[in-house]
């Protein structure tokens, strides 16, 4: 092996971005391997991980930059050259912009360490419309965060390898896979730590677990107002954590009398002796107990309150803060380092205020205002309010698929007059842009250098492995020729180097000090941050019971519940989630990925399946609203009745994905006009608010 180089690299698979390592020979990647050196990796990557090399062997990728011909979605395009393509996005935004004002520019991704540079473009050219794709995945779980501690989900970690306990409610963590989190998980189930899993099927985590709750969906916010009534009811929780740090106290004790175990029994399925005793055991393991509070949670209208409840469990259980716990997530400065040089503060913020109203409208003023919520800009290119919105670059992010129904969404966007595209494969918003930028895979590419909050804060970088195979580029490649043609020198970089330098010059670290491990660590002992009166940053400090946030938004803090609607007579409520082969709806046509998984399958109940006749393994249809897909029933006991269950990401329909085209079921496609039904407190899509059919094919 003396003839491979090793170069250091950030996994692009996911967005969990696990440190890696490409074995080289001649400009061409052998083999990709976890970072041997990152704590907890081991060496290793997920099966997704290891597919990265198809990727980039993958003809199937935008393979040069492209602009329509034809109408938007025909598939009609012209191959044009960097400076073309580069000039015609730089030229309409200046035209959009003079005649709409800068902050007609809406641009959206999927969030990550690796913004800054890009979002100093957009503060560059004057627009505060920058947004993420949370509205589809995490953002009732930071707003749940935000309103019970006064911060968001990641200012604390999940201490795995430490934990006692660990309850995973909407979580898969063996199939919705982080490497870290998977080993240290199983360490510590290793060293005697217990696993319940609150889910509505039985997944992988469920088959390793000590206690399993498969509940009716949407009944989630009723286990945990249960939970809460044993421990409050029985004074299991931490009377000092709660003295000091936990406010209005008893407006909860009051509000969650009512909720006993025998009625959380009625509403969820799961039986109260075995709630009480669940109680019991998280109460012994406290405070090193991990109370997930879900990642993918943009499922039901009350799934914001489902986190909260999670968040105010964990807080009573004295968990903030604890090893093995939920311990607070340090910073560079809490070491005594300088974080990086931001690219973004060499503009000032864009005055003027957010299109999605959100921080600033009523109603959305207890909101996060950094990402937004995009969903309600995609409103604004509707109807011209509060000002129009009439370009929209969308990087790194699917919205055709990741939103429901994307023929609704697309109509939505009737009025923009500029979509952009960047990205490293086809995906159903690139196939409908007018021009589609392409982004080199991670192995050929490298990425500004980022920073990893935590208990050992470090930096760490993604080096180019190898050079691309055809005429794409780096994310700081196009947005430093897109500053040029808009006289933002100070964000023009012409080589990586020179970028990385501009970005360590304060901080006493070298690009050369990432040389022996691909990382640069901040401190050499983990660091538990104690709580003080900086923690929660409420307006009050502490954590609150009652939020005053909420409640300028009209908003309950302790909202009563509301039993889910039953599915009417043969309909069946449609839940989905991750696999562990594929991420979200871009891998599917990775040939070795494909291989492995090339289509989905519907899980369902045999009471369900006998309803219809439907036997085990055949193809059945699915349908909702006048779209249809076949799809393979699995047939099993291991899931609600109520409920049939698909992974995302399936049902694809491009030409240019010959392998992916027409396999499995699009489950996005089964939520007629959902983009509109979202969870008013939390801001996510509400997924799982819809009812499907499922009929046997007649032979
Ligand atoms: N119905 C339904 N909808 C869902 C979900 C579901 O389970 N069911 N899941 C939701 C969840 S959890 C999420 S996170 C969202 C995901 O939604 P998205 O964020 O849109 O999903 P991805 O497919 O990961 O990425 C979008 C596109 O970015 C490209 N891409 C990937 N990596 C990179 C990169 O490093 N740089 C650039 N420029 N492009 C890249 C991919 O090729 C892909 O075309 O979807 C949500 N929507
Ligand atoms: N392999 C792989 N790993 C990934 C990703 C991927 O695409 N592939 N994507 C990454 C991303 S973007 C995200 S957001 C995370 C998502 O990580 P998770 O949120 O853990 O993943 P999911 O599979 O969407 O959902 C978790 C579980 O929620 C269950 N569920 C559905 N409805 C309900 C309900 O009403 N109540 C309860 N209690 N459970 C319910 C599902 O059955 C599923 O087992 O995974 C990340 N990791
Ligand atoms: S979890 Fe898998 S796909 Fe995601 S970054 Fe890590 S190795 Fe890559
Ligand atoms: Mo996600």
């Amino acid at each position: 092996m003396s003839d491979f180089k090793t170069v250091y690299t950030i996994c692009g698979m996911c967005s969990v971005r696990c440190p890696a390592q490409a074995l080289v020979r001649n400009d061409e990647v052998f083999y990709v391997r976890g970072n041997p050196n990152a704590g907890g990796i081991k060496g290793s990557l997920c099966a997704r991980g290891a597919a990265g090399v198809a990727l980039t062997m993958d003809e199937e990728r935008p393979q040069t930059p492209l602009i329509r011909e034809g109408e938007r979605g025909e598939g009609k395009w012209r191959s044009v050259s960097w400076d073309e393509a580069l000039d015609y996005v730089a030229d309409k935004i200046k035209e959009l912009q003079a005649r709409h004002g800068k902050e007609t520019i809406l641009f959206s991704d999927r969030g990550g360490p690796f913004r800054d540079h890009y979002r100093a473009f957009l503060r560059g050219i004057g627009t505060p419309n920058y947004c993420n794709h949370d509205s589809a995945c995490a953002r009732n779980v930071q707003h749940g965060a935000m309103s019970v501690y006064g911060f968001g989900r990641k200012t604390v970690s999940y201490d795995l390898k430490n934990a006692k306990h660990v309850i995973l409610q909407t979580r898969n963590i063996f199939e919705a896979i982080n490497v870290k989190e998977v080993n240290d998980l199983l360490d510590a189930m290793d060293a005697g730590c217990k696993l319940t899993v609150v889910d509505v099927r039985s997944n992988i985590s469920a088959a390793k677990a000590d206690n399993v709750f498969i509940i009716r969906p949407g009944t989630d916010y009723a286990f945990n107002l249960a939970v809460l009534h044993v421990m409050l009811r029985d004074g299991l929780y931490d009377k000092d954590f709660a003295a000091k740090w936990i406010q209005d106290l008893p407006a909860l004790e009051e509000f969650v009398k009512p909720y006993t175990p025998e009625w959380a029994e009625q509403e969820t399925g799961a039986s109260a002796a075995a709630i009480e005793e669940f109680v019991r055991q998280i109460w012994d393991a406290a405070p090193a107990v991990i109370w997930h509070p879900g990642w993918m949670t943009a499922r039901y209208s009350d799934s914001f309150y489902v986190s909260r409840t999670a968040y105010l469990i964990s807080a009573l259980l004295g968990c903030v803060g604890a090893k093995g716990g939920l311990p607070l997530a340090a910073k560079p400065g809490d070491v005594g380092r300088k974080g990086l040089k931001s690219f973004m503060n060499l503009y000032p913020k864009p005055e003027v205020k957010r299109v999605d109203g959100v921080g600033w409208e009523q109603g959305l003023t207890h909101l996060d205002p950094g990402p937004g919520l995009v969903n309600l800009a995609y409103n604004a290119i509707e109807t011209g309010k509060p000002y129009p919105i009439t370009g929209y670059i969308v990087h790194r992010h699917d919205p055709l698929m990741a939103f429901p129904d994307k023929k609704d969404v697309f109509e939505s966007w009737k009025n923009l007059e500029l979509l952009v595209s960047v990205t490293f494969s086809w995906s159903d918003t690139a196939w409908y842009s007018d021009v589609v930028l392409p982004l080199s895979p991670y192995l050929e590419r490298e990425s500004i250098i980022a920073t990893k909050n935590g208990l050992s804060p470090h930096f760490f970088v993604r080096k180019r492995a190898m050079q691309p195979r055809y005429d794409t580029k780096a994310e700081w490649e196009i947005y430093s020729e897109l500053a040029k043609r808009f006289g933002l020198d100070e964000m023009v970089f012409d080589t990586v180097e020179d970028l990385w330098n501009f970005q360590l010059q304060e901080t006493g670290v070298t690009i050369e000090d990432f040389e022996a491990t691909g990382m640069a660590k901040l401190t050499d002992t983990p660091i538990y941050k104690e709580v003080d009166e900086k923690t929660f940053k409420t307006p009050s400090g502490k954590i609150e019971v009652i939020s005053a946030e909420l409640e300028k938004s009209g908003l309950e803090s302790l909202k009563p519940y509301e039993s889910p609607e039953r599915p009417p007579e043969g309909r069946y409520r449609i839940t989905f989630g991750r696999c562990g082969l594929h991420t979200q709806g871009h891998t599917v046509n990775n040939p070795l990925l494909f291989e492995r998984m090339p289509e989905n399958i519907l899980w369902m109940h045999p009471e369900a399946a006998a309803r219809h006749g439907i036997e085990n393994g055949e193809y059945v249809e699915v349908g909702n609203n006048g779209y249809t897909a076949r799809i393979r029933a699995y047939i099993t006991q291991f899931i609600h009745p109520e409920a049939v269950f698909m992974v995302h990401g399936f049902g694809h329909d491009l030409p240019a994905e010959s392998r992916a085209f027409g396999k499995g079921a699009a489950d996005n496609l089964l939520m007629p006009k959902g983009i509109k039904r979202y969870d008013k407190a939390g801001g996510a899509i509400a997924m799982q608010e819809h009812f499907i059919e499922v009929r046997k094919i007649a032979a």
